[in-house]
């Protein structure tokens, strides 16, 4: 039995919890406005990012942010309204989400992949009164596909695209003050991996969000003079955060927003603005240490390599400091809150085997069984976990937060680790209904929802199957109707026409005549996903 919760849009810590993390000063009751007004005096003319074509100090920043907060406030965007932001990686990524900050409105992070689906399913879950983007990136006219779903979701007043007259204005508007928003309340939406359905809001406060940016910045070792490379989509927590551009920002370091994360350009700035610090996913950490082999790029500056997002194997770990001369540091994130890395003077079996230890004394992390119960030490369980950082509830999500956390308000990961004494957690897998495809999070429900759409599908289950350069891949097992003959290629190119993110098309499309019964009486997609990867698993 669960208890009902209610559809709240931020699920408060308990008060004397909120007071310990108070008192312990991992709340400051700083506004990330305030913070960056703080940052622009202390650095004001060392450069904070750094895009393709353009440079701005931390007092250029700083004022554009000021502006825009004006310009959005003067076209009545205001404090707790929701702006879908898509921004691909240029420097105008933050100067945006700043002048959104300052104007007390709630950016929701949408990534540049994903597509109208999507796009709408946040517009409408967040009834966003905005949606801020781009034109054209990797010719995909963002602001077109934004303006069809605005159209279609009541909420939504204004579009508007940093390529447009309209913004040039907005970002031009006088500089005011404006009253500084709650820091113990909702800064910003950032987007769940989804197990059930489509991907839930995480909403992340500003206290909450800048403690573990502050304190990422100190594990990574920031310093004035580190240059931060965001090779990933800057709005996904690991760079945005992990220590990413706002821990760079935090050290008064540099960020270089890379617009793609393949090798060629990545060294290209490595290079350029002589990068110390990036992150990767594991695949990316693969790619980019074959390119390293026979690159004539000079990499010598770089000092850290963060992989994370996804397991990174021992095998790949190990090759990371020869082939690209740095120091690999494994991070274990999560966007609704706990994030673990590897410290920088860890021995080396804890670096290359385990994917790294808890930010915070203050993160409580426990590994249990199917009963909720403690496993021993150095056994295999499900993480669960709370702290100063993580969530204690997704936005308007009542029903699925009875389920998601426990009563006494744990976040149930849906990671299954093991534990060594030093606390450094091992990821060995997952418990949840999600497929991990190289970083990028596909919810089974989500692609069978979209397949069962199509008339000749009377049955879908989507499971994930070993891949060697992803660590995973989709396969959807398709059962369908009578008398229909629907090909693979038809199935992925009407889930692709369906308007989702090219990453949750599924790789294998597997025709079959019936499922396998799992000898329950019902067939529930759980156990049926369950069985066919199991199957997936002895055969390959
Ligand atoms: C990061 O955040 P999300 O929200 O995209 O995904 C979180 C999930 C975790 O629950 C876990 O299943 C998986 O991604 N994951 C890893 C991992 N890092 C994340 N699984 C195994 N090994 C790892 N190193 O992915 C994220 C957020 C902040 C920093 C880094 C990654």
């Amino acid at each position: 039995m669960t208890t009902e919760l209610p559809d709240l849009d931020h699920t408060p810590w308990p008060p004397e919890l909120a007071a310990r993390y108070r008192a312990a000063g991992h709340w400051r009751g700083q506004t990330f406005g305030a913070w960056l007004t703080a940052l622009s005096r202390a650095y004001a003319e060392r450069v904070a990012v750094i895009g393709e074509d353009h440079r701005w100090t931390f007092a250029e920043l700083d004022a554009r942010a000021h502006r825009i907060a004006a310009g959005l406030v003067d076209l009545g965007i205001g404090p707790g309204d929701r702006v879908v932001l898509q921004l691909p990686n240029r420097p105008e990524f933050l100067a945006a989400v700043f002048g959104l900050w300052r104007a007390g409105a709630w950016p929701v992070f949408a990534l540049p992949a994903h597509r109208d689906s999507e796009l709408r399913h946040f517009v409408e879950q967040a009834e966003a009164v905005a949606i801020l983007t781009v034109d054209v990136h990797e010719r995909f006219a963002h602001a077109e596909a934004a303006r069809a779903v605005a159209a279609a979701v009541p909420s939504v007043r204004h579009v508007l695209s940093v390529d447009a007259p309209e913004w040039t204005s907005v970002a031009a508007a006088q500089p005011r003050e404006l009253p500084d928003p709650d820091p113990e309340g909702v800064a910003f939406l950032q987007l769940s991996g989804g197990s059930t359905g489509l991907p839930k809001l995480i909403p992340r406060t500003h206290d909450d969000y800048l403690y573990s940016v502050r304190e990422s910045a100190r594990i990574c070792a920031l310093r004035p003079d580190s240059v931060y490379l965001a090779a990933l989509p800057v709005a996904h927590n690991f760079p945005l955060s992990s220590p990413g551009v706002l821990g760079a920002l935090h050290a008064g370091a540099a960020s270089v927003l890379a617009p793609r994360p393949d090798a060629d350009t990545a060294f290209r700035l490595v290079e350029r603005e002589r990068v110390t610090i990036t992150g990767v996913v594991p695949p990316l950490a693969a790619a980019w240490v074959q390119a390293a082999a026979r690159t004539s790029r000079d990499l010598s500056s770089l000092e850290v390599l963060l992989v994370g997002g996804a397991k990174c194997g021992r095998e790949l770990a190990a090759r990371i400091g020869p082939a690209l001369g740095c120091t690999l540091q494994q991070v274990f994130g999560m966007a609704e809150g706990l994030v673990n890395y590897t410290r920088l003077d860890d021995p080396e079996d804890l670096v290359l085997e385990t994917q790294g230890r808890p930010i915070s004394v203050a993160d409580e992390v426990r590994v249990v069984d199917g009963a909720d119960r403690e496993v021993p030490p150095g056994g295999t369980g499900a993480l669960l976990t709370r702290g100063p950082y993580t969530i204690r509830g997704y936005f308007r999500a009542g029903a699925h937060n009875a389920t998601a956390f426990t009563e006494d308000g744990f976040y149930r990961t849906g990671d299954l680790v093991r534990r060594r004494a030093s606390g450094h957690v091992e990821v060995v897998g997952r418990a949840k209904e999600q497929i991990n495809r190289g970083g990028e999070k596909v919810a089974a429900e989500e692609v069978e929802d979209h397949l069962m759409a199509h008339a000749g599908v009377l049955d879908a289950a989507v499971v994930g199957v070993p891949d060697e350069f992803l660590g995973e891949r989709t396969c959807a097992y398709v059962v369908p109707t009578q008398g229909a003959e629907p090909t693979a290629a038809e199935l992925r190119r009407f889930v692709r026409e369906r308007g989702v993110a090219a990453f949750k098309v599924p790789d294998l499309v597997e025709i079959v005549a019936a499922f396998p019964v799992t000898g329950v009486g019902k067939t529930s997609k759980r156990e049926l996903r369950a069985a066919l990867a199991a199957a997936r698993t002895e055969k390959g």
